[in-house]
C-alpha cells in the first residue's frame, strides 16, 4: 500500500488458459490398425491423416496428436489408456503442458 509499485498496473493481462499436448507414444506390440483406430475415433482424424501420425509415432517414438484445454486433454488421454487396456494393448498415452 505504502510501496509505490503496487499502483503502477498497466496493460490489463488478458490471460489465456494454459494448452496441454497430448502425446501418443511408441512401443513393440500394439498393432499398427489399432493405432489408426484410435487417432480416427478420439482425435476425429481422417483415415490418411490417422495413418501417417501413427507412422510418425512408429519411427520417431513419439507424436503430438492434438492440443487442447487441461480438461479435455485430461480425457483424451484417459479415453486412449482405458480403450487400449480393454484391448490389452500396451499403448501409451500422456500429457504435457505446452
Ligand atoms: N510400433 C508398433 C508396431 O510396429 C506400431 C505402433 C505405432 C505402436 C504407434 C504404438 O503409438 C504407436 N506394431
Amino acid at each position: 500500500e505504502g510501496d509505490a509499485s503496487v499502483v503502477l498496473q498497466t496493460r490489463p493481462k488478458t490471460k489465456r488458459p494454459p494448452l496441454y499436448k497430448v502425446l501418443l507414444l511408441n512401443d513393440d506390440y500394439t498393432p499398427m490398425e489399432f493405432v489408426v483406430h484410435v487417432l480416427e475415433r478420439f482425435f476425429g482424424m481422417s483415415h490418411a491423416q490417422a495413418f501417417e501420425i501413427m507412422l510418425t509415432v512408429h519411427k520417431k517414438g513419439l507424436a503430438v496428436v492434438g492440443v487442447f484445454s487441461h480438461e479435455i486433454a485430461e480425457t483424451k488421454v484417459t479415453q486412449v489408456m482405458d480403450f487400449a487396456r480393454r484391448h490389452q494393448h500396451p499403448l501409451q498415452c500422456t500429457m504435457e503442458k505446452e
